[in-house]
């Protein structure tokens, strides 16, 4: 149950397959082939907790921040904060529950019920109580959460909001496991009404290991609101996290923190698209940080649509030679109509206009939700799959099954709002499939739930066929887990075959906020048409909250009328007066130097990578890129 997994996509093994291009067609032997490429790092690796359905954060230091899970096997929350090293491959140690424990010494119950065959449980170990299942440790949230939603947040911090919990003290019903021997639905009806949706939002920072609760700013939001740091003013200090579908008016609390609204699709759900700003800093400086309130929240503005728990956003940043943001675009893909049906349309605001307002900015081919969106180096968004299965005939069999099952893919280019039709697939992917750019500018898509990857009326598959319309819904014995890497089409020809891509010679590791830094290229600079930063997060359920493109000024190095960037005259003001000695011509032949984000809200710390595009829009490999946070306190100055 707490299994993880790595996939060294480097591996020999981890692409190897047998040819079959259908998921239906696929057995064990063709899972086997790449089992090598597959490491469990779960509880082996000190993992105690079943995090399924978590938020998680990568930050600066690289390390892998969870927040959340499931708990009790059940819809309760975790309080947990689970921390994976990638560099040893190990996992922050926590407290072990006694009931993994005794699992682990006696997996079989032998001993327990050898001293008595009715024990209903380990001595001091009542699975019931939450002590048992997640023992208190001083790192945990004070709100216990699944499907709650985290941002890495510009001072190092992660800022984690909305997810749901259940009363345990109700726990599952007692007559479970008769009601399975006697063949009856077993449900926990009780248990489930008990469920409350957290209203106060929680910041994390792993410098001490600890979390500070926002009690002074509550506010609704459905499962995996989407988020997104804003720069609001010059300094350093000036940003705030903004939201979508947040709703303040969220009624009493059932319990302290705890709302009923919207909870399960109950009523009233949430109707409106809005876009609430949290100033956390100012929440976290509050004196009345403690005391129960709705501060520190600002109403922006109100998209058309509604997006609960449904719809990918992509994060587009563009930054000129000042310094200055010249655009930041959050882009909702898709969305719900009143009746909770998926909707074709695309909103964007820009957060870099005075009065920011979503406004349309296209159209998908046709309504899908929970497709997934990965923002490229040439800053188009890769739409792939995406469900609708209620989706009406246009009259052909398989374009139908095409269609509702998202297998097709599209390119959306947030410049002109245009979106393209792309390869298709055979995989089908709803809410639990994710996608990732590699570092190559190609994107990984994996995972969903086995049971949806093979539809009953997917006329691909000709056993199917014939039984189709006999089978309530799909095979889940034929689906395996596969995992696709797409090559979107910049990496190709015209003609066929691949394109040279321009090649990135030279880049630092690590850059710090403002001032520049320098980058060396194979061939013509004349070539490199942008300088992009890329930071890739956790892609789940359509939320991508902490991936953002960022586009950055530049110009050839010993060239300072060409390039992107213009009259910025004072722009040496880090790297000193080393302009005259470029002019000199004593730099070496590729070099561009490149104007590093101003602030972290323009790219919070993390880890990036860095591409060049050239003027044809091929990339270069990505290069990894670290931002460092900023060492000074959090102090506000300008
Ligand atoms: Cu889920």
């Amino acid at each position: 149950m707490e299994r993880q997994l790595l996939f060294d996509i480097s591996h020999p093994d981890a692409f190897k397959n047998s040819g079959k291009l259908h998921t239906s067609l696929l057995d064990e032997a063709d899972f086997a082939m790449n089992r090598a490429a597959f490491k469990e790092v779960g509880h082996k690796s000190g993992m105690f907790y079943n995090t399924y359905c978590n938020a998680r954060v990568t930050l600066s230091d690289g390390r892998v921040y969870v927040f959340g899970g499931h708990d009790m096997q059940s819809d309760n929350g975790l309080h947990k904060v689970n921390i994976f090293d990638p560099e040893s491959e190990t996992w922050v140690k926590r407290s072990e529950p006694c009931t993994r424990r005794n699992w682990t010494d006696d997996p079989f119950g032998r001993r327990l019920f050898a001293r008595d065959p009715n024990a209903p449980f380990y001595d001091n170990c009542d699975p019931r109580d939450q002590q048992s299942t997640q023992p208190s440790d001083p790192s945990d949230q004070k709100y216990s959460r699944w499907y709650p939603s985290a941002t890495p947040l510009p001072n190092g911090s992660v800022l984690v909001i909305g997810g749901f919990d259940q009363d345990n003290s109700v726990g599952p019903d007692p007559a479970r496991v008769a009601k399975g021997r006697a063949n009856q639905v077993q449900n926990d009806a009780a248990f489930t009404a008990t469920r409350v949706n957290q209203v106060v939002p929680e910041v994390y920072d792993p410098k001490t290991d600890r979390n500070i609760a926002l009690e002074n700013a509550r506010m609704a939001f459905p499962l995996y609101p989407q988020l997104e740091v804003v720069q609001t003013g010059p300094g350093r200090d000036d940003w705030k996290v903004c939201t979508f579908n947040g709703e303040i008016e969220y009624g009493p609390e059932a319990i302290p923190g705890g709302a009923k609204f919207g909870v399960g699709g109950g009523a009233p759900d949430f109707a409106k698209g809005t876009t609430w700003c949290l100033d956390v800093l100012g929440a976290m400086k509050d004196p009345n940080r403690n005391i129960p309130a709705k501060n520190h929240w600002t109403l922006l503005d109100t998209a058309r649509e509604v997006r609960p728990y449904c719809c990918p956003t992509a994060s587009v940043v563009e930054i000129d030679g000042n310094g200055h943001t010249v655009s930041h675009k959050w882009i909702m893909i898709s969305g719900q109509d009143p009746q909770g049906r998926p909707t074709a349309t695309i909103e964007a605001i820009d957060f870099a206009e005075p009065s920011p307002r979503w406004r349309a900015a296209g159209q998908l081919a046709y309504p899908l939700t929970t497709r997934k969106a990965v923002v490229l180096p040439d800053g188009k968004v890769l739409l792939g799959q995406g469900l609708n299965r209620g989706l009406a005939s246009v009259g052909d069999r398989f374009l139908d099954f095409e269609r509702r099952e998202g297998l097709r893919f599209h390119m959306y280019d947030p410049a002109t709002g245009a979106v393209t039709p792309l390869a298709r697939t055979t995989v089908s992917r709803g809410l639990h499939g994710t996608a990732t750019l590699l570092p190559d500018g190609t994107v990984f898509f994996a995972g969903e739930n086995r049971e949806a990857l093979v539809q009953a009326n997917d006329p691909s598959f000709p056993l199917m066929t014939s039984y189709a319309g006999l089978l309530p819904a799909g095979d889940p014995d034929q689906g395996v887990p596969v995992g696709q890497v797409f090559y979107p089409p910049y990496l190709f020809k015209e003609g066929g075959g691949m394109v040279a891509r321009p090649v990135i010679t030279d880049s630092p590791e690590e850059i710090s906020y403002r001032g520049n830094f320098d980058i060396e290229v194979a061939g013509s600079p004349d070539q490199i048409a942008s300088v992009v930063l890329l930071r890739s997060d956790h892609n789940t359920h359509s939320l991508s909250a902490g991936d953002r493109y960022v586009k950055l000024a530049f110009h050839q190095k010993g060239d300072e009328r060409e390039g992107e960037q213009k009259g910025d005259e004072r722009e040496g003001e880090q790297k000193g007066d080393e302009r005259e000695g470029e002019q000199k011509g004593d730099e070496r032949e590729g070099e561009l130097r490149v104007v590093s984000p101003k602030v972290p809200a323009q790219a919070t710390p993390g880890i990036y990578m860095l591409f060049v595009v050239d003027r044809n829009g091929v990339p270069s490999m990505g290069r990894r890129l670290d931002i460092k946070p900023e060492s000074r306190g959090s102090s506000v100055e300008r």
